[in-house]
């Protein structure tokens, strides 16, 4: 349950909330010449808001729906049917469970949208701006991008004349993004929400100039799983996708890996036999539907699976809580990432990558008593749990003492839980995020990658998380989207700061 729980952190629903569409005019319009169009071109209508001085256009497909026979395969470019599409309206979030990070416009399979921010007017004949491209958070479980209102970003840009064109892009989530185990490796079914990521990068580079943006100066940025997937696209070595990354919260160790074909087998059997796919007893051999399948015409459990309906796809999902995450494919990772790193196989593009001082305290339950929980909390999410030894050395360094555990600087408070919560915060801080932050470095600057740059961030947004919690994880999305303002009861120095982060990304 760990991982469902902490890809829920409050702070985002301010954003959400603060979406509902003010004074606005319809009308700019873009045209595009995808070369899955033969060349003709596709009239984009957006909405100009005249108070911020902006266009935006909201739901563009840059992907066919993956939905019927495309469902659990790698993303085709969108096909128009008409010359013209009205992009006026924010996209459903990709399939998932009700959360926090959705949104206020639903979940739906059809999914594989991107939003674009410009100065209002900018075009193909304008000077080209940079381009900030958003991979949202959410564990590969969660989040959408109706949420991610780049309005702020844009009148930092604009009021500092260094103005750019921001991009969100929409990937598949859970199972159907990131499934794992025998049959999905040997249905070529993995990393497809990273698939995703890699076309809408590709619309970029070949749609962005209409919009008056420069393709060669593209920034991926990202946060939590977005800032994983982000480094995971790094891994090749050239990569073309983009000039540059931020990284907030998220290295490529962040979420465990392994081989597709032997990693969370147990998780997909667990699927296959909450949703009718898979008889309760059978282990993975997958080759026939078992005994509680009523269909009989379909042949294996994956294509029971595929045949689902997205609503039997959401409560077979609501009963597994074992983690669905990226994995070793052979294709877009094709080892260890740790090993990779270690090798030098990774692009050497700039970037900038970051955390937050108490990443862990999100992740950990309150309701933790003792030390001995620490290995089953680890178990829940490692793929290859670590044995008693390391499990002893492990808690010799960090050792049950307030004073040292995350939040740190609290001294001896307890803020009224187990003294070993703040152990094991500290523990999952450093373990999930704050060491693979570290490795990724080490490794970029070991093998002569000059331009990299690393925050720990130290102020938490106002309000947001309790204080047991410290300065948890998503503390800087609020500043970089400029939600840190006088008005929302912050101080000159925050603002300042909000204003500086704005002006590094
Ligand atoms: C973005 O936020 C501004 C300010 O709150 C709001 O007026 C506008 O409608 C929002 N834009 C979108 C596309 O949600
Ligand atoms: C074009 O595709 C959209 C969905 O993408 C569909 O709703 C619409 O009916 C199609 N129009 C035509 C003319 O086929
Ligand atoms: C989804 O969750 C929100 C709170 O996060 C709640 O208000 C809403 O009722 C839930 N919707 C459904 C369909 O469960
Ligand atoms: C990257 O490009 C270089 C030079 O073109 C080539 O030698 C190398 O094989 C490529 N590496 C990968 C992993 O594609
Ligand atoms: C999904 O679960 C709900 C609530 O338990 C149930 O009413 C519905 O029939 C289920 N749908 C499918 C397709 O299994
Ligand atoms: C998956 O979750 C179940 C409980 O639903 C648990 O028994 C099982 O050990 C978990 N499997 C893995 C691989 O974590
Ligand atoms: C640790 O806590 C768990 C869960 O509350 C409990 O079952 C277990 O007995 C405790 N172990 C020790 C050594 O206190
Ligand atoms: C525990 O794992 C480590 C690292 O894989 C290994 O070196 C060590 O021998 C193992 N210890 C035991 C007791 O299995
Ligand atoms: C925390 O408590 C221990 C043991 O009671 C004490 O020795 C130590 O000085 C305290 N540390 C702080 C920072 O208060
Ligand atoms: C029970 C079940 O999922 N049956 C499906 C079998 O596959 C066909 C198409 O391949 C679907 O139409 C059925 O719904």
């Amino acid at each position: 349950m760990i991982f469902h729980s902490l890809i829920l952190p409050a702070y985002l629903l301010f954003c959400v909330q603060a979406s509902p569409l003010g004074k606005r005019v319809d009308g700019p319009q873009v045209t595009i010449y995808p070369s899955t169009s033969d060349g003709q071109g596709i009239t984009l209508t957006g909405i100009t808001f005249p108070q911020f001085g902006q266009d935006v256009f909201l739901s563009i497909p840059y992907a066919e729906p993956p939905v019927g026979d495309l469902r659990f395969r790698p993303p085709e470019a969108k096909v128009f049917n008409a010359s013209s599409y009205a992009a006026t309206s924010q996209p459903p979030a990709c399939l998932q469970l009700n959360n926090t990070l959705i949104g206020s416009f639903g979940v739906s399979e059809d999914c594989l949208y991107l939003n674009v921010f410009t100065p209002q007017g900018w075009g193909p004949n304008s000077p080209p701006l940079p381009v900030m491209v958003y991979v949202h958070g959410g564990a590969f479980q969660a989040g959408g991008i109706s949420g991610y209102n780049a309005t702020a970003i844009l009148k930092r840009g604009i009021a500092t004349n260094r103005p750019v064109i921001f991009v969100a892009i929409a990937y598949r989530l859970n199972i159907l993004g990131f499934g794992s185990g025998s049959d999905i490796a040997a249905n070529g079914a993995a990393n497809l929400g990273l698939k995703d990521l890699q076309l809408g990068f590709q619309w970029v580079q070949e749609n962005i100039w209409a919009f008056g943006g420069d393709p060669t100066q593209v920034t991926a940025f990202g946060q939590s799983a977005g800032a994983t997937a982000i480094t995971l696209l790094y891994l090749n070595q050239n990569t073309t996708l983009f000039r540059s990354a931020i990284m907030e919260s998220g290295a490529q160790g962040t979420t465990p890996i392994g081989p597709t074909s032997t990693t969370w087998e147990a998780t997909y059997d667990l699927f296959a036999q909450f949703s009718g796919c898979m008889a309760p007893a059978s282990t993975s051999t997958h080759a026939t539907i078992g005994s509680r399948d009523s269909a009989g015409s379909n042949t294996t459990t994956f294509d029971c699976i595929k045949a689902l309906s997205a609503e039997a796809i959401l409560n077979a999902t609501a009963l597994v809580v074992n983690v669905t995450a990226p994995s070793i494919d052979g294709e877009i990772i094709t080892d260890s990432p740790h090993t990779l790193l270690a090798e030098g196989k990774f692009s050497k593009l700039p970037f900038i990558t970051g955390n937050c001082v108490d990443e862990g305290t999100s992740f950990v339950p309150t309701s933790v008593t003792n030390e001995t929980q620490v290995s089953m909390y680890i178990d829940s999410f490692e793929p290859v749990p670590p044995n008693t030894t390391i499990l002893q050395d492990l808690l010799q360094v960090y050792p049950d003492d307030p004073s040292l555990g995350s939040p740190y600087g609290t001294g001896n408070e307890t803020f009224g839980l187990a003294p070993e919560f703040k152990q094991i915060a500290s523990i999952f801080g450093d373990a999930l995020f704050q060491a693979n932050r570290r490795w990724l470095l080490k490794q970029a600057r070991d093998h002569g990658q000059p331009k990299i740059w690393s925050y720990l961030w130290t102020e938490p947004p106002i309000g947001i998380s309790p204080p047991y919690q410290g300065v948890a994880h998503g503390c800087e999305v609020y500043y970089v989207y400029g939600f840190v303002r006088a008005e929302t009861g912050y101080n000159a120095e925050q603002v300042a700061l909000a204003q500086r982060v704005e002006d590094y990304w």
